[in-house]
């Protein structure tokens, strides 16, 4: 999609500009900030956030890049963490061997830790405390590490729908969600955008994971930049898993026409709908 591979490339100067260079001591730890922020990725999170902000009123660059910039350095932590060996233990991401693969264990870690506290400083900086406030409480046990422990004790479970939504909504609508939700805060946006914003977001989140299931069943490993099947070798709770392909799609088309209606009557809501579409029939 091109505006979205357009704000990708803006996201990505701006992260280069952001982080610390790679030959700051200590290099190692730059290094691998950089090698993980730079393997690839779709930038969706921080381009949510500029569009979000832009919606509601926004216009200045200066002002939502950089936290747009935290919250793909919350995303790609979360991805280095996820492929560990005490996780997924995934070998690529990105087209690219994991982290832990090219720097060891320690230092992936360490990595993943800094990009977090990395973010919090451009979060910080923003000089919203709702923002500091709402970014924390995603990530936190009510949010993506609430998520990941469900959906790592769950695997080779028998899972019920609620399992199935509780990880889900937690490990990655959470983000998405929140990733808007920061747009609008640092736009200042009113209750029925704030509103409009929240429930297109929540359905996109939570459609995306679903497809994100179905895809690593189905998808194309080159376009990925990951091998596919992980899920299964895992017996990892996933929507196909539950209910099949066709009705697992189904749900996600459903999700994303109600993503749709809840944003269509807002001036400047096009290239919303036109995301949500896009990431419904997305093959990466
Ligand atoms: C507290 C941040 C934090 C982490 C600890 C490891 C963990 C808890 C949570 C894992 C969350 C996780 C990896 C969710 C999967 C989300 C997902 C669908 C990732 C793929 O997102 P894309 O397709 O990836 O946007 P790209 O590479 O395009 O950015």
């Amino acid at each position: 999609m091109d505006m979205l591979k357009q704000l990708g490339k803006e996201t990505d100067l701006w992260l280069d500009r952001l982080l610390p260079s790679e030959d700051r001591i200590p290099e190692t730890i730059h290094k691998a900030m950089r090698y993980s922020v730079f393997a690839g990725g779709k930038r969706l999170r921080p381009a949510l956030c500029v569009l979000t902000y832009r919606f509601c009123g926004g216009y200045d660059d200066e002002r939502i890049f950089p936290p747009a910039c935290g919250l793909e350095l919350i995303h790609t932590y979360s991805l280095i963490h996820d492929d560990l060996p005490a996780m997924d233990n995934d070998d690529f991401r990105r087209g690219k061997p994991t982290s832990h693969k090219v720097f060891g264990e320690a230092i992936a870690i360490l990595a993943g830790d800094a990009l977090h506290a990395y973010a919090f400083e451009l979060f910080a900086n923003a000089g919203n405390i709702d923002v500091i406030r709402e970014v924390a409480a995603t990530i936190g046990t009510e949010g993506l590490v609430g998520g990941q422990v469900v959906d790592i004790e769950s695997e080779g479970q028998t899972i019920t729908e609620d399992m199935l939504l509780f990880i889900h909504r937690n490990k990655t609508a959470a983000l998405l969600r929140t990733s808007m939700r920061v747009g609008a805060l640092l736009a200042n946006a009113d209750e029925a955008q704030m509103k409009a914003v929240t429930d297109y977001a929540e359905r996109i989140g939570l459609s995306f994971q679903i497809i994100d299931d179905i895809l690593d069943i189905k998808g194309d490993q080159e376009l990925l930049g990951k091998p596919i099947g992980s899920d299964e070798e895992l017996a990892k709770a996933t929507f196909p898993r539950f209910y099949g392909l066709d009705k697992s799609y189904e749900e996600a088309s459903r999700l994303i026409t109600e993503a749709k209606d809840a944003i269509a009557p807002f001036d400047g809501s096009k290239v919303f709908i036109d995301l949500a579409d896009f990431l419904l029939n997305r093959a990466y």
